[in-house]
């Protein structure tokens, strides 16, 4: 018999150039590039894992952070069960948007949301100390005061990006075989993802669909 399927729609916020589609990257593809492009919109991808005796399938929607494109971002988060909100260990300002990220959701997302803080480019801190902006103890308060995930990563090494989705994974009630039996049209097949790159899709966020 086959493992029961859970889909979590994922979306990753964080101020332009943070590491948000390298952390994508990294997590589907395990590959990580030195230039990467800036992301126009947003970008639809999806990665299976594997947790316990349940396959969870990642529906991730990864936003650009250029300030043009942030009124697109309601789009994106208003649908999501999960969040990442990503900053780079190195940007103090990029910590401050985070915080801003974190207020928004709260107010604006599903009451359930699941959120990860993640500091990412901790590779960078590692080979000099002095590179570092925003302290750990800073972001983990933050963390703690508003109930969220806290992760350091870097995209660059792999470190602790499955860890971070598998601690999303642990965190989503996942769907019992009577549930999947059923069915709750949240379950597509991949072949159905085809260039489902823009939000024109009926599948996509909400507000995005005229259905
Ligand atoms: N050293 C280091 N560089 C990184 C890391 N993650 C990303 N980068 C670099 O940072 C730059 C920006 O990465 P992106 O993944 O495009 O950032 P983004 O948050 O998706 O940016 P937008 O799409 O504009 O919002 C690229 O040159 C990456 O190679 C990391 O963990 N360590
Ligand atoms: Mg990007």
């Amino acid at each position: 018999m086959s493992k029961p399927v859970t889909s979590i729609k994922l979306v990753l916020l964080g101020e332009a150039a943070v590491g948000k589609s390298s952390i994508v990257l990294r997590f589907v593809s395990d590959d990580f590039s030195e230039n990467k492009e800036p992301t126009i919109g947003a970008a639809f991808l999806t990665q299976r894992v594997n947790i316990n005796d349940h396959t969870v399938k990642f529906e991730i929607w990864d936003t650009a952070g250029q300030e043009r494109f942030a009124s697109l971002a309601p789009m994106y988060y208003r649908n999501a069960q999960a969040a990442l909100v990503v900053y780079d260990v190195t940007k103090p300002q990029s910590f401050i948007k985070a915080r801003h990220w974190v207020k928004e959701l709260h107010e604006q997302a599903s009451k359930n949301i699941i959120i990860a803080l993640v500091g990412n480019k901790v590779d960078i801190v590692d080979e000099n100390e002095e590179e570092r902006k925003v302290a750990r103890e800073e972001a983990e308060k933050l963390a703690e005061e508003e109930g969220l995930l806290f992760f350091e990563t870097s995209a660059k090494t792999g470190a602790n990006i499955n860890e971070v989705f598998m601690g999303i994974g642990e965190k989503i009630p996942l769907k019992g075989p009577e549930e999947e039996a059923q069915g709750s049209g949240l379950n597509v097949t991949d072949d159905q993802r085809v260039n489902l790159d823009s939000p024109g899709n009926a599948d996509g966020p909400a507000g995005a669909c005229s259905c």
